[in-house]
């Protein structure tokens, strides 16, 4: 599965930049292209220099001539009219990009407590789905800390009217709750930049299963576009977990021992899940797991999918393996349609305009 990154306002960018790390270690590791392409948009023209991965003919600024390049400063109706006007230099400029013809979606992604990314995010997706209607817009919206909303009442503002507006736009909204990352005693910038990395993690294997071409690295169930496709709808939760693997196992303690560990690995994608929610919400659920070929046996699989339908009983669940690594079992689980998250409804009841 290939997608185009579009990172808008500073947190945006931050993410973008971060996948495009994604695709270089699936290029080192795996050998294979899941990025078609990365863009970082911003009003303000300092947040982009701090980048490291995307290209700098592919950071722009928008809203120069109103902002001087120095950022809209949280105002999200100023974001939004600047979208309206310039939007369409992101819409030409993807299309102008090598492999824009090889984009399965558009990832987009920003902090909705900012006025950039609240204003400017939700008129792209649309603007990017009147364009391109063959092409599925996806987002990453990213909620502001606990420590923000309290201080300043304008972060949750921005997220109500920003995630209000973006959820008719996008396909689906990847909610990623900035406070279920936070770690004491780490300082901000290295917290911010571990943040950026556990968000995009849960995306790797989901995107490079589909993509996989060496036999030995393709599952028996594979996860196909259509599949994520089908299950991607609204409020969408991501989640991903670990566990490694005992080096020796005794042959008859296999099958359970490697039920137990991907029973672990499970739970941990479910406790980690990016935004508190209710599992029994989701109309489309999915999980892949990925583990040395071996350790991939039909009691794991059937085991997971209980485990998900009895959590999930509303929803249709959709399943991959995909056989890598050593060591270890890893599963990424996502939950989506769901219909209603408590955080979201907790901005939208701050905010009922
Ligand atoms: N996870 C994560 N959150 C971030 C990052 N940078 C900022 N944020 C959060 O994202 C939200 C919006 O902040 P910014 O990205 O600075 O805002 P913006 O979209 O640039 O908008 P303005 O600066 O208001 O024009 C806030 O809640 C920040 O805490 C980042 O790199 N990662
Ligand atoms: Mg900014």
């Amino acid at each position: 599965m290939k997608f185009m990154a579009i990172g808008l306002g500073q947190a945006g960018g931050r993410i973008a930049d971060e996948l495009v790390r994604l695709d270089e270690r699936a290029g080192k590791t795996r050998r294979l292209k899941i990025l078609t392409g990365a863009f970082a948009v911003d009003t303000d023209a300092s947040s982009l220099r701090g980048l490291s991965s995307i290209k700098v003919d592919q950071r722009m600024v928008l809203g120069e001539a109103k902002t001087l390049g120095r950022g809209v400063g949280k105002d999200s109706l100023l974001g939004a009219q600047i979208a309206e006007e310039e939007g369409f230099k992101i819409v030409d400029s993807v299309r102008q990009t090598k492999r824009f013809a090889e984009t399965d979606f558009f990832l987009l992604a920003g902090g909705v407590g900012g006025g950039t990314a609240s204003g400017i995010l939700p008129v792209v997706a649309r603007l990017l789905k009147e364009r391109y209607p063959d092409k599925t817009v996806y987002v990453i919206a990213v909620l502001p800390f606990e420590h923000e909303e309290s201080i300043e009442p304008i972060f949750a503002k921005n997220a109500a009217s920003g995630l209000k507006s973006i959820q008719p736009a996008a396909d689906a909204v990847f909610l990623i709750d900035n406070e279920r990352f936070v770690r004491k005693g780490i300082s901000w910038q290295d917290n911010i930049n571990e943040i950026n990395q556990k968000i995009v993690e849960p995306f790797f294997n989901l995107l490079c299963s589909g993509e996989e071409k060496k036999a030995k690295h393709v599952g028996v169930s594979t996860l196909e576009v259509s599949d994520i496709i089908k299950t991607l709808s609204g409020w969408t939760a991501i989640g991903y977990g670990k566990t490694d693997l005992a080096l020796i196992t005794l042959p008859w303690d296999k099958s359970k021992d490697e039920t137990q560990k991907g029973a672990k690995a499970l739970e941990e994608a479910i406790s980690e899940l990016s935004i508190a929610c209710n599992p029994s919400d989701a109309s489309g659920a999915l999980y892949l797991v990925s583990a040395p070929p071996d350790e991939i046996g039909i009691s794991l699989i059937k085991y997971l999918g209980e485990y998900l339908r009895n959590i999930a009983p509303n929803a249709t669940i959709r399943y991959g393996d995909y056989p890598y690594g050593k060591g270890y079992i890893d599963i990424t689980v996502v939950l989506s349609g769901l219909k209603t998250v408590e955080k979201v409804n907790s901005y939208f009841a701050r905010s009922p305009s």
